[in-house]
């Protein structure tokens, strides 16, 4: 990949707790939703976020490390691109065509999508395949929940993802650094997994642009880019996907991906990662297997050669 291992950022030292809590207390205030401008549904979905089982009791990076320090080639290849330049996205109408192998195919608002959805605040370890780390708590709901209420059809294998194309307002699109528009995907028992969410927001706030608004994948045991921003389409297919990092070079980007400290990559070692934060030094720790939630999802590989699939 280009610009791997990029800039280095002037850390903010706000406590991370007190502002999640400052934030949450506003949300409670009536004036302040009033004030946040958001759809109805929006807002109604915000107000029933329940905290989630599957958290991490790691300290969350700050909201300005979360929103400074991000991958988004649509918006750039520096650090620092994503939050510069993401602003001109248009989030508001938004919609996701769900099609393939499913009961209901159409093309559901997001208003739909999210009616009736509790969403669960899931403080969740974030690797990057560059070797550096945060840990972001992710307001967001199983993406199973979703996939239950279109119907997946009994031949369906894999789930395909896609990130909205739009040059006019994403101006890394009018490059050819990767295939456009960005895809990804998973198994179909990997994005039924519990752990596999679709996040709309971030400390209790709507999803920053630069991460992904109005609505990402978070796949927390694998490397951060299965995690697709902006998501526009799902599809349920029996063959597997093609995905934006494994086509544009497949030795190195495995379709796959999952953390794991015995497979390096071709050009780095995978055994530690850089923890971004605590002000001017990141930390280096050491690199779990299935970034740490190997007792939850180990079983999903079972008898599978990791170093082959990789
Ligand atoms: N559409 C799209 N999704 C993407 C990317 C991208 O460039 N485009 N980058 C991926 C990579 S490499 C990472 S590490 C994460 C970064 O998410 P964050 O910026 O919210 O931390 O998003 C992933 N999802
Ligand atoms: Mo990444």
């Amino acid at each position: 990949m280009a610009s791997r291992f990029a800039t280095d950022l002037k850390w903010s030292d706000i406590t991370p707790k007190e502002v999640f809590l400052n934030r949450r207390q506003l949300i409670a205030g009536a004036g302040a939703l009033a004030a946040t401008g958001l759809g109805a549904g929006m807002a109604e979905a915000r107000l029933k976020t329940v905290p989630g089982k599957y958290s991490t009791s790691e300290k969350p990076n700050t909201l300005t490390e979360i929103t400074n320090y991000n991958n988004f080639y649509e918006f750039g290849l520096d650090k620092t691109d994503p939050a510069r330049n993401a602003h001109t996205l248009t989030t508001d109408p938004w919609s996701i065509k769900i099609d393939g192998m499913v009961d209901k195919p159409g093309t559901y608002g997001l208003d739909d999508l999210l009616k009736g959805v509790t969403l669960e605040e899931r403080i969740y370890r974030f690797r990057c395949v560059e070797a550096w780390s945060m840990v972001i708590p992710w307001d967001g709901f199983p993406l199973s929940a979703l996939l239950n209420r279109v119907g997946v059809q009994s031949g369906a294998k894999y789930v395909a993802f896609r990130t909205l194309l739009r040059p006019s307002e994403m101006p890394g699109q009018r490059s050819r650094i990767l295939d456009w528009p960005y895809r990804e995907g998973l198994r179909l028992d990997e994005a039924m997994h519990p752990l596999t969410i679709l996040a709309t927001g971030i400390y209790g706030e709507p999803m920053p642009k630069q991460d992904g608004a109005p609505i990402r994948l978070v796949v927390p045991w694998k490397y951060g880019f299965k995690s697709i921003k902006s998501i526009v389409h799902i599809s349920l297919t029996d063959r597997q996907p093609e995905t934006t990092w494994n086509m544009q070079n497949p030795r190195e980007y495995g379709f796959y991906s999952n953390v794991n400290p015995q497979v390096d990559h071709p050009r780095w070692s995978q055994k530690s990662e850089r923890r971004i934060g605590g002000g001017l030094f990141a930390k280096r720790v050491d690199t779990l297997m299935f970034n740490g939630y190997g007792d939850q999802v180990a079983g999903l590989y079972k008898g599978m050669d990791l170093k082959k699939h990789y």
